[in-house]
């Protein structure tokens, strides 16, 4: 079996297919939102397509006319066509039907995601949890990929391993490596509670950071606590867990987490891997919830923060994170008209700091 090696140095042309399955969701949101995950994940969109489906095609997810329209396009296209990121989640075989249709390599958004926590993971355990991910995730899809890797050349795209790891194609070694990764990421799990009893014994109160992605946690934790961590105009900019003190005035102070940030559709190869990294939203006595306010555009009957907002409490609700919530609506600087503000919500801007000192008494009363 030959390795897979990543190269990150090809830059590879790709075309988006977003299909529409309910009457809520909305186009524009949706091919914006892979057009930018596929961005990030390093891919040079050239095209988008899209079909609102009532009955999905058992074997190629979107209709005959559309694929054929699709493979029309590629065949003629200027540009040489590499990739087609299909934003939905595509099992195995109904990849290899639509590589077969297209002639190039076809990704799913889970495929992507993964793809770019592949890339951004830095230290030791996020490492090891992208790699777990990937693997819970191309298990099933082995003998299709084994396939599609010998045809498209194995490389760039959906085929990178954290750090310098290159993804085995293997069935029985990446059985192996599951068990592996799991055992290593049980022990840092250890290694981590011994940290976490420290804090959860002392007398701080906990808060944790979270929200979708690219809302401005990091952000917000850099301007509470003087820090200087990465924050990117990207998603997932964040891959690890950041504590740091927070002073609150009076001689008083609490501990304050950076978290991974929530996407719609989060693969749940991602969420288990990562479980141990998103507990610490489960343990923290007050939860942030940072939302990007300036993302005004309707989507269904709601806005685009709203939706988000949903997403996100959905994901907390799952992973058992039902502490105290403030919803914290940043970027208010970018809003052009005000808007409304519910109970429990504030609105803030890590850029000009307005309403910092509000949400730090807010955060005094609720602790
Ligand atoms: N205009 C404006 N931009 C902001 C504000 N807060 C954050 N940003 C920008 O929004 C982008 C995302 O900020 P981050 O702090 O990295 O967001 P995050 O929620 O940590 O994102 P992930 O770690 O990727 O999930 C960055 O480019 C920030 O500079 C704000 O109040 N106003
Ligand atoms: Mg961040």
């Amino acid at each position: 079996m030959k390795n897979i090696y990543e190269n990150k140095k090809i830059q590879e042309n790709a075309i988006l297919i977003v299909v529409c399955s309910k009457k809520s969701d909305n186009k524009e949101r949706k091919i914006d939102e892979i057009a930018r995950l596929s961005t990030t994940a390093g891919l040079n969109v050239v095209e988008s397509f899209y079909q609102n489906i009532k009955d999905f095609n058992r074997s190629t997810v979107i209709g005959k006319g559309k694929v054929e329209e699709i493979k029309n396009y590629i065949e003629n296209s200027q540009e040489k066509i590499n990739v087609a990121v299909v934003d939905y989640p595509l099992t195995g075989s109904q990849v290899k039907n639509l590589e077969n249709e297209f002639g190039v390599k076809v990704i799913d958004r889970v495929g992507i995601i993964i793809d770019i926590f592949a890339q951004g993971a830095q230290s030791k355990e996020a490492k090891l949890q992208v790699k777990l991910a990937q693997n819970l995730y191309i298990l099933p899809r082995l003998s299709q990929m084994q396939g599609s890797s010998g045809r498209f050349g194995g490389v760039g795209v959906g085929m990178r391993g954290p750090g310098e790891s290159k993804l085995e194609l293997n069935r029985r070694i990446i059985e192996k490596e599951i068990d592996s990764l799991k055992k290593q990421i049980e022990k840092i799990k250890t290694q981590r509670q011994v940290s976490r009893k420290e804090r959860l014994n002392s007398s701080l109160a906990k808060i944790a950071l979270v929200g979708y992605t690219n809302s401005g946690k990091s952000s917000l934790l850099n301007l509470l606590t003087k820090e200087n961590i990465y924050a990117d105009d990207k998603y997932f900019a964040t891959l690890d867990t950041t504590s740091r003190k927070l002073y609150l005035g009076e001689g008083n102070y609490a501990f304050l987490t950076d978290t991974v940030g929530f996407i719609s559709d989060l693969p749940h190869q991602l969420v288990d891997a990562f479980s141990s990294t998103l507990e610490e939203s489960v343990d923290a006595d007050l939860l942030l919830h940072v939302v990007d306010v300036s993302l005004q555009k309707k989507d269904g009957d709601k806005k685009e923060y709203q939706v988000n907002i949903d997403v996100t409490n959905k994901l907390l609700d799952e992973i058992g994170a039902t502490k105290n919530r403030i919803v914290v609506l940043n970027k208010c600087d970018k809003l052009e008209t005000p808007i409304e503000i519910h109970d429990n919500e504030i609105l803030i801007s890590t850029k000009n700091g307005k309403g910092i000192e509000r949400l730090i008494s807010i955060i005094k009363e609720k602790i």
